[in-house]
C-alpha cells in the first residue's frame, strides 16, 4: 500500500497526541447533592463552594505533569458553571460570590496562567431545560450555549460531547461541529458528530491492544450498545482518549468516599494500558463542595506520577531510524526491562507487526512480539542484561519510520 492511502493525522491531532495526559474536572450541582446524575431540579441555592480555588486545581494538574484540563461546564443536570444568557439555571442564581462568579472563567484563566491547554465538556442531554423535548428549540438553545463557550473562553484544546442519556436522540451535529470549526478550528472534537478523537469504549481508562488510530465506528455511550454514527466527513484518523475517575466509578465528589480512591498499582496499570497503548489518558479528579481538591486524591496523584517519572524519565539509550531493522546500542552492558517505541505518525501508522530482541552472547533473544506502535507503545519484559537491542518490523504498510526507540531499566 502506498502512503497516500494511509490515514494521516492533522497537525492539531498530532499536537493533541503529544500531550498524552489530560485532567478531567467534574464539578457542578452534583458536587453539592451527593449524586452523579442530577435530575435538573436541585436548587441553585445549593451551589456554594466557599473555598473555590481554580489555581489549586490547575497547579496540581501541572505539577503532576498533565498538559491539558477539561472542565464540565454543564453536566446532565443542566446547571451551568458560567453566567450564560441562555438560562437562569447557572452560577448567577447561586449564593456563590453573590451570583457574580464564573467557574469556567476562573479555570480558563488559571490554565492560561500556568501554561496548560483548556477544554470544555458541554452535555447535550439536559435534564433541566424545559425546551429539551422540542428538538428545534433545544438545538438553538444548545448552539447558543456552545457559542458562548467557544467565543468567550478560548483558545480551547478540546470539546467533549458526551453521548450519555442521548440514546435515540438526534442533535444538529452539522451545526454544532460548524460552530466548533468556526470559532475553535484547532480544538479536538470528542466522539460525536464529526469527531477528531474518539472514546476508547469504557470508563476504566484502558485501551485494548492493539488500539489503532483509525476506526470506522465506536460506541456511543456506556449505557447503550449503540454504536456512534459519525457523519461521513469524519477524518479517517481518530485517536482514542481513555477517560477514568481517580475514585472508582464516581466522577463527582461525594462525602465519605475515600475508600473508592484507586490504588497506586491500579493507576500505574492504567498508564501502561492507555498512554502505553498509544492513547491519551484523561484522568478525573473531583473537586469537593468547598471547591478544593481532596488531599488524599492529590497525594495519590503525585505518588502515581512520581512513579511514572521515576520509571520513564531517564532512558539508558535512545535512537531513531527507519526501515525493517533499527538497532539500539547501549554504552555498556546494562539491565533492561522496558522499551518505549514511537512512530512518526505524521506519515501514518505504518507498523503492523514487530519483534523486539536483545543480544546475548552473540544471539538475538526475542523479548516481545507486538503489532501497533502508532504514537507510543510501552513494552515491559523480564529484566535482561544486554548491550544491544533490535527492533524488527516484520510487517508494515510502507517503510517504518521510528521517531524514537528507548530502553529503560525501571
Ligand atoms: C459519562 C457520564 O454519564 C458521566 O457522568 C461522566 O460525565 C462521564 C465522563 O461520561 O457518559
Amino acid at each position: 500500500m502506498n502512503e497516500t492511502l494511509l490515514a494521516i493525522p492533522s497537525l492539531p491531532q498530532q499536537q493533541w497526541q503529544d500531550m498524552e495526559l489530560g485532567m478531567f474536572f467534574h464539578f457542578g450541582m452534583n458536587t453539592f447533592c451527593d449524586q452523579e446524575w442530577g435530575k435538573g431540579d436541585d436548587s441553585p441555592e445549593l451551589f456554594n463552594p466557599a473555598a473555590f480555588n481554580a489555581l489549586e486545581w490547575v497547579r496540581t494538574a501541572k505539577k503532576a505533569g498533565f498538559a491539558y484540563v477539561i472542565l464540565t461546564a454543564k453536566h446532565h443536570d443542566g446547571f451551568c458553571l458560567w453566567p450564560t444568557k441562555t438560562t437562569d439555571y447557572s452560577v448567577k442564581s447561586s449564593p456563590w460570590k453573590n451570583g457574580q462568579g464564573d467557574v469556567v472563567r476562573e479555570v480558563a484563566d488559571a490554565c492560561a496562567q500556568e501554561g496548560l491547554r483548556f477544554g470544555l465538556y458541554l452535555s447535550p442531554w439536559d435534564n433541566h431545560e424545559p425546551c429539551y423535548p422540542d428538538k428545534e428549540a433545544y438545538d438553538n438553545f444548545y448552539a447558543e450555549q456552545l457559542t458562548e463557550l467557544l467565543t468567550q473562553y478560548g483558545p480551547l484544546v478540546e470539546v467533549w460531547f458526551d453521548g450519555a442519556g442521548s440514546h435515540g436522540r438526534e442533535y444538529d451535529w452539522r451545526r454544532i461541529i460548524g460552530l466548533v470549526r468556526q470559532y475553535q478550528p484547532d480544538a479536538m472534537v470528542f466522539n460525536m458528530g464529526i469527531p477528531t478523537i474518539r472514546w476508547v469504549g469504557n470508563e476504566d481508562g484502558v485501551a485494548p491492544y492493539p488500539c489503532w488510530n483509525t476506526a470506522e465506528s465506536a460506541k456511543l455511550s456506556m449505557y447503550t450498545n449503540d454504536m456512534a454514527t459519525w457523519l461521513p466527513e469524519t477524518p479517517r484518523w481518530v485517536p482514542a482518549e481513555c477517560d477514568v475517575p481517580i475514585r472508582a466509578n464516581r466522577w463527582f465528589w461525594h462525602p465519605d468516599d475515600e475508600h473508592t480512591l484507586r490504588s497506586l498499582d491500579n493507576l500505574i496499570d492504567i498508564y501502561y494500558r492507555s498512554v502505553g497503548h498509544g492513547c491519551n489518558l484523561l484522568l478525573n479528579l473531583s473537586p469537593d463542595n468547598r471547591g478544593r481538591l481532596a488531599e488524599v486524591d492529590v497525594n495519590r496523584l503525585y505518588e502515581f506520577m512520581d512513579e511514572i517519572k521515576r520509571r520513564f524519565s531517564n532512558p539508558i539509550a535512545r535512537t531513531e531510524g527507519e526501515g525493517d531493522t533499527v538497532l539500539l546500542s547501549l554504552d555498556e552492558e546494562s539491565d533492561v526491562n522496558h522499551v518505549i517505541l514511537m512512530e512518526v505518525i505524521a506519515h501514518g501508522e505504518r507498523v503492523r507487526e514487530y519483534v523486539l530482541e536483545a543480544e546475548q552472547e552473540g544471539q538475538w533473544v526475542e523479548l516481545v512480539k507486538g503489532s501497533a506502535i502508532g504514537h507510543k507503545k510501552i513494552d515491559k519484559f523480564e529484566t535482561i542484561r544486554t548491550k544491544q537491542l533490535r527492533l524488527r518490523v516484520t510487517s508494515s504498510v510502507d517503510e517504518a519510520l521510528i521517531r524514537s526507540f528507548e530502553a529503560y531499566n525501571s
